[in-house]
């Protein structure tokens, strides 16, 4: 057993027969990935009737996934303030720290259904009846991995099932950023490794990243138009307010690009990070680390989480320039600490 709390998640599973899954609000690759190999296992193994529920829109660049399944995929965007949850009996929130990642709107309210928790983030808050929070894991996909190792479920046991595994796989890479990142251990490559006889690693990096339309591009080169350099500091940041957003006519994808690609890549910087104002007086703001350094106590202090490397944080009701006086103050105080 990998995990000892594994069996109590497959044996609520087993007593359940509608179950929901979640993809969190801004939803990356990881948490539709995550959510779609869970699915296919719930589906086709156990024969469960699941639904896969989120807040936001998904990124049109995860659903390549949904070819490799062999179960149906439902998916609903719902509102949490009117959906009817006392339809289903169990609700297994992947990838995601808190319940306010869930709902999205800064909503930490709970809701009344049993609630498992399968996550990777340092922050998590453990808000299920059973928790499994891992933050060695590059993914909650790697997680998963993991888990159904637990319940018996890999390509080489009884059931010889592989079509969850792009998905797996799919999680891995996104969360990674294609192998760059220091998570991706021996620990990881080897999980990558065994995941690869039955995926293709190169049709997930060609959905993931060389699938782009040209206005993505132009959207990323104007979130890159303010990039300055806070020298005396180690760290670089870019920022787009409303008006230029809605000006620009911006791509809110073009913010994850930013974050994963340039922000972290300037010399003599530990990190970085990319400020949007999306609607008026909600700031978003990813941070990615070069070095070591810890973004997500800055991401926590802003009300926000993540891991060390990868952290964010939604400031909300504050004009723009405020929140941005706030962000770097904070990245000052404890950039300056380090
Ligand atoms: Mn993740």
């Amino acid at each position: 057993m990998n995990y000892p709390e594994s069996q109590l998640v497959l044996d609520e599973i087993k007593k359940a027969k509608r179950i929901l899954l979640n993809c969190h609000t801004n939803p990356d690759a990881d948490s539709v990935a995550s959510a779609f190999a869970l699915n296919e296992v719930l589906k086709v193994h156990f024969e469960k009737d699941v639904t896969i529920i989120y807040p936001d829109g998904l990124p049109e660049n995860t659903m390549f996934i949904k070819d490799s399944l062999e179960g149906e995929v439902v998916l609903k965007k719902i509102d949490f303030n009117t959906f009817n949850f006392s339809e289903y009996d169990l609700f297994i929130a992947l990838d995601s720290s808190s319940w306010d990642r869930v709902r999205g709107g800064g909503n930490n309210e709970k809701i009344d259904i049993k609630t498992i928790v399968i996550d990777h983030h340092h922050t998590n808050t453990r808000f299920g009846k059973i928790n499994i929070v891992d933050d060695a894991m590059s993914s909650t996909a790697e997680l998963l991995y993991f888990i159904f190792n637990d319940w018996g479920i890999n390509p080489d046991g009884e059931f010889n099932y592989s079509f969850y595994q792009t998905a797996l796989l799919t999680g891995i890479i996104n969360d990674t950023e294609c192998f760059r990142t220091k998570v991706a251990d021996s620990k990881t490559m080897k999980v990558v490794s065994d995941l690869m006889r039955y995926s293709s690693k190169d049709l997930i990096i060609q959905n993931l990243y060389q699938s782009n339309s040209v206005t993505t591009l132009k959207s990323v080169s104007d979130m890159l138009a303010n990039i300055s350099m806070d020298e005396s500091n180690n760290f670089c940041y870019t920022y787009i307010n409303y008006e230029e957003y809605v000006k620009n006519n911006l791509e809110s994808f073009a913010k994850d690009m930013v974050a994963d690609f340039f922000i972290n890549s300037v010399n003599k910087t530990d990190f970085g990070f990319i400020a949007v104002e999306k609607q008026k007086n909600e700031i978003s703001v990813s941070f990615r680390a070069r070095t070591d350094f810890d973004t997500s106590v800055i991401a926590m202090e802003l009300g926000g989480g993540g891991h060390k490397i990868r952290s964010a944080a939604t400031l909300r009701n504050i004009k723009f320039e405020d929140a941005l006086d706030k962000i770097l103050s904070t990245c000052r105080k404890y950039a300056s600490n380090n």
